[in-house]
């Protein structure tokens, strides 16, 4: 623990030397409480293989155990099942990063860290926002999705790889149990407007969520819970409406470090259910149906076909024809995925260049902590 705070100096020296002058940017992973992440495949704070395990992360690259969700029915092949997306159930910062008013965090499939692309409000530009030492020193794998603020261990939405059974997101029991269905994935194909072949493909594999206090989501129809042919069925041969939980939305999350939103009342009396999400591509023969890029947001309780629209962030519509690698990769598209795997928000805050006098401080803080460490070995 005693290189934390020289850590803590060395990444805040790195982040405001690439900062111009007053330049808004995305609050650094140190700044922004209650981080989890989940790796491909699930992992342990000890990097052991744990399905269903996701971690907290501090920013500086510790990592410790988060919840574990493995309440399945008896006979679950639970070794066989990776978490791929991760949520709280009213996520902070939903409807800033819908509005286009807050930075958008996202990974692209294959990627070891989490990526920015600034809203519009604060201007273009996208980067890197976590690095994988900063995710996690052991060493990152892939990361899949991630869940920011609030407390520590707190994401109580899941989706799993490939969505089986035909359920896109899962409520972790709220007094014991078993983990209950929230949207199956019939519902997400519904609101895309997606074909019935391709729903055995169909996977969400990564979503935010926005669900206020004492409003329910809308309890599957029969049809929305009926099997979906070629989807692995997890040992739950019979599930169906009556999985689902009607569960209560949750109370606001702490506030990082940006202003209180004048408009988080309003939200907050918004009586519908929301869903930002994203899936993995879907091919046909040698044609794309969905390139996996695509991000949707959709109002939960408006069931019509087609109901979900594309984001609009950071002056771009996130839809199948929005080329993300060449967008956000440049001259490196080639080595970039076109399938985003992760979704989150995070505010914003404005560095500036330290006068030269810090910068002296800093160094010797440097120093001091340096000859602090060489005279103090551990044992
Ligand atoms: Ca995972
Ligand atoms: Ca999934
Ligand atoms: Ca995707």
């Amino acid at each position: 623990m005693r290189q934390t705070p020289l850590r803590a100096i060395v990444c805040t020296a790195l982040a405001l030397t690439v900062t111009p002058s007053g330049a808004v940017i995305p609050t650094p992973p140190a700044n922004v409480f209650g981080k989890e992440y989940t790796d491909r495949v699930d992992i342990n704070a000890k990097g052991k293989a744990e399905p269903l395990r996701e971690l907290e992360w501090d920013g500086l690259g510790i990592v410790l155990d988060g919840p574990r969700f493995d309440k399945f029915p008896r006979g679950t092949n639970i070794a066989a099942l990776d978490v791929d997306g991760l949520a709280y159930q009213l996520d902070f910062l939903y409807m800033e990063v819908v509005q286009d008013r807050a930075p958008l965090i996202f990974a692209l499939a294959g990627d070891k860290f989490y990526r920015y692309r600034m809203d519009t409000r604060n201007g273009k530009g996208s980067g890197i926002w976590a690095t994988e030492k900063q995710i996690n020193a052991g060493g990152v794998t892939r990361v899949d999705d991630l869940d920011l603020h609030g407390g520590n261990g707190d994401a109580d939405r899941f989706s799993l790889v490939g969505d089986p059974a035909g359920v896109a997101i899962w409520a972790p029991p709220s007094a014991g149990g078993r983990n209950s269905l929230q949207v199956t994935t019939r519902q997400i194909g519904n609101a895309i407007g997606l074909a019935d072949k391709y729903l055995p493909m169909l996977d969400v594999d990564a979503f935010m969520f926005w669900q206020p206090i004492g409003v329910k989501t809308p309890a599957p129809s029969s049809n929305d819970t009926k099997p979906i042919a070629g989807k692995d069925k997890l040992g739950l041969d019979d599930f169906g409406p009556e999985d689902f939980e009607d569960l209560d939305g949750g109370p606001p999350q702490e506030i990082d470090a940006i202003p209180p939103d004048p408009t988080l009342a309003a939200e907050l009396n918004d009586r519908r259910p929301r869903l930002l999400f994203s899936v993995a591509p879907i091919m046909d023969g040698q044609n794309v149906v969905l390139d996996g890029g695509e991000i949707w947001e959709w109002d939960m309780s408006n069931r019509n076909v087609n109901a979900a629209r594309f984001l609009t962030h950071g002056g771009v519509t996130w839809s199948t024809t929005f080329e993300v690698a060449k967008a956000i990769c440049g001259k490196n598209a080639a080595n970039c995925s076109e399938d985003v795997v992760a979704l989150e928000a995070v505010g914003t805050s404005v560095a500036a260049i330290p006068e030269p006098g810090t910068w002296a401080m800093m160094l010797a803080g440097l120093a001091v902590g340096a000859v602090v460490i060489r005279r103090h070995p551990r044992a």
